[in-house]
């Protein structure tokens, strides 16, 4: 998993046009959005703000996986809770694109903290506890990039015009 995630991240930062309208994000839908029917919700939202998705699976994440997506929380005491948590079901991964999208989709979230969060973003509108916070997007663009190539083979990846475009840009 390591080596794969490693040759598809210097892969991926060859290939020209990841920013701008191209920017993409990584985001999941945790097991507990999954569970609480919430995916449709989260689509919506992502959709109806003009981003375009390229990218969508259900998944049961593996231990290797979240480890390696969780490595930099891997000191942290809630690590084992927060594995637990994220392999009790299955999670729905996503890859939008558009612009500022990373930005935009940490926006659309709320904080990490569902108290924190204001009314109208997702945390802020369909949970209360930090340790079922619904979502996951990814916090920069070299995460993003790093999370996708963990996440999604290149084949998975759709190349698509949107019809709606330059309504939108
Ligand atoms: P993710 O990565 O899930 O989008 O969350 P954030 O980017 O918003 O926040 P994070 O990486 O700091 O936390 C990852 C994940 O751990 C859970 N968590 C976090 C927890 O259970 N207890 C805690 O005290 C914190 C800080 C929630 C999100």
């Amino acid at each position: 998993m390591r080596l794969r995630a490693y040759l598809s991240c210097i892969s991926m930062q060859n290939v020209p046009g990841w920013t701008g309208v191209n920017e993409r994000t990584f985001i999941a839908v945790k097991p507990d959005g999954v569970q609480r029917k919430l995916v449709g919700e989260i689509v919506r939202r992502f959709e109806k703000r003009g981003f375009k998705l390229v990218g969508l699976k259900l998944m049961q994440a593996s231990e290797d996986l979240l480890r390696e997506h969780y490595c930099d929380l891997r000191s942290k005491p809630f690590f084992n809770t927060l594995m637990s948590y994220m392999k009790s079901g299955p999670v729905v991964a996503m890859v939008w694109q558009g612009l500022d999208v990373v930005k935009t989709a940490r926006k659309m979230m709320g904080e990490t903290n569902p108290a924190e969060s204001l009314p109208g973003t997702i945390r802020g509108d369909y949970c209360v506890e930090v340790g079922k916070n619904v979502i996951h997007g990814s916090d920069s663009v070299e995460s993003a990039q790093k999370e996708i190539s963990l996440w999604f083979r290149q084949n998975e990846l759709q190349r698509w015009e949107s019809s709606n475009l330059r309504w939108i840009y």
